[in-house]
């Protein structure tokens, strides 16, 4: 008979030989907040009481059936989500999935608004972190924080500050501190005549809405660049260089750069940025999503890229300054299945890169012996991770092997295909 705990054993000895203590990297494991999207479960949907299509240069395809028709269907599904991925949860709301009775516009939104998920949230003595819904609305047509149309622009810096605003909500409700993510679409298909006014106006845009809310606390503030999107092929106001520069000029610790895994030129990797980024900034938010040829938000996987963007941040030091978040939509699979999948390759990835042999590499480094840190690397590579992941789990009551597959299967005949 195959056991978990017996196989972990031999793991962790295993494991000692390269100077590793599994039993410390799976507490630290434990304690990263992972942050997860609530926008997978539905398709960027969300519950405004007045029907806009999802916009943005984003695009979610997929039909599968048994997508959550309420709030409280979607924290049903959630729930099943979280009880499979171990360690520290954090849910990740946007704008749009406000539960007012009747029709709120974004720049009136607030706290009262977001209270159910909040008295959610509290009951499972989780976190909260909220984004502003820059996309998919009437106004949002012709560029939003860096809109020429002043009217228009007012009404997306009213709704920045309302999302700032709910975002100290949801850190005193919680008692822990809320991470706001903003993220704009705003660019074109062709190449602008003019590429620095709009930015001059985002710019302006994101001053006035942190001006307006400077006394608003325990709100952590994400400005996540992007390359393109779907119709915004050739400019995009809030690129890289732009978002960067903003948080690197604005020299607030509570203003840091979010880094999407999929907001970048093909050829380049989150991983390979890191060290540069650490070398000026204190913290960044991390969406992690898996580009397939292009920003396609599939679902993370545990692959090459996911884990050296863990292995940089341990061997950085900087794991506990990166504000873990997930962000990919799959509408053509099980969406709970695509869910804890991505999630559980986001967790895995972490525990895997707690399992490195750094100090022994470090040694080995010092004493400038390229040979031995190769060696060692390629060497480690075949290291039974695997038996420590399905202890790590099974000890969480998150389930290992097909078992919590199965388990999924089973809520889909129960309750999604009810639907
Ligand atoms: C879009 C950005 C952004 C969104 C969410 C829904 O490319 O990655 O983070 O995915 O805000
Ligand atoms: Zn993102």
């Amino acid at each position: 008979m195959y056991s978990t705990e017996k196989a972990y054993k031999q793991a962790k000895e295993y494991y000692k030989r390269f100077g590793i203590d599994t039993e410390k990297a799976m507490k630290l494991c434990d304690k990263v907040p992972i942050s997860i999207h609530c926008w997978q479960g539905d398709d960027v949907g969300g519950f405004e009481k007045s029907a806009s299509d999802l916009t943005g240069g984003l695009q979610v395809t997929g039909n599968y059936p048994g997508k959550p028709r309420t709030a409280d269907e979607l924290r049903s599904d959630l729930d099943v989500v979280m009880k499979y991925l171990p360690g520290v949860k954090k849910i990740n709301l946007h704008a749009i999935y406000q539960e007012a009775e009747e029709f709120v516009d974004r720049d009136a939104i607030k706290p009262e608004h977001f209270k159910k998920w909040a008295d959610w949230a509290v009951d499972r003595n989780i976190g909260l972190d909220f984004n502003p819904t820059y996309f998919s609305h009437p106004l949002s047509e012709n560029g939003t924080l860096s809109a020429a149309n002043d009217e228009v622009r007012e009404f997306w810096i009213r709704h920045g500050i309302a999302c700032r605003r709910i975002g100290q909500y949801f850190y005193e409700r919680t008692g822990k501190p809320c991470v706001v993510n903003h993220w704009t679409s705003d660019g074109s298909k062709e190449i602008p005549h003019d590429t620095l006014s709009p930015r001059l106006r985002l710019k302006d845009s994101y001053d006035r809405i942190f001006a307006e809310t400077a006394d608003v606390k325990g709100v952590i503030d994400g400005i996540e660049s992007k390359l393109f999107g779907i119709g915004l092929e050739s400019y995009t106001a809030g690129s890289f260089e732009f978002c960067l520069s903003y948080v690197i000029n604005k020299r607030k610790n509570h203003i840091i750069l979010t880094m999407d895994t999929g907001h970048y030129h093909p050829t380049e990797v989150v991983s390979a940025k890191l060290g540069a980024i650490f070398a000026f900034q204190k913290s960044i938010l991390l969406h992690v999503s898996r580009p397939v040829r292009w920003d396609s938000d599939h679902v993370v996987s545990f692959d090459d890229e996911t884990r050296a963007i863990f292995e940089e941040l341990v061997k950085l030091g900087k794991l506990n300054n990166t504000y873990v978040a997930t962000d990919y939509f799959d509408a053509s699979i099980n969406r709970v299945m695509a869910w804890v999948v991505g999630l559980r390759n986001t967790r895995k990835a972490i525990l895997a890169a707690l399992l490195q042999p750094n100090e022994m590499l470090s040694k080995v480094a010092t004493r400038n012996d390229n040979t031995g840190v190769l060696a060692i690397r390629e060497e480690f590579k075949s290291a039974p991770f695997g038996l420590v992941w399905d202890y790590y789990c099974e000890k969480a009551g998150a389930k290992s092997g097909i078992e919590w597959i199965n388990d999924i299967k089973q809520y889909e005949q129960d309750v999604l295909l009810k639907r």
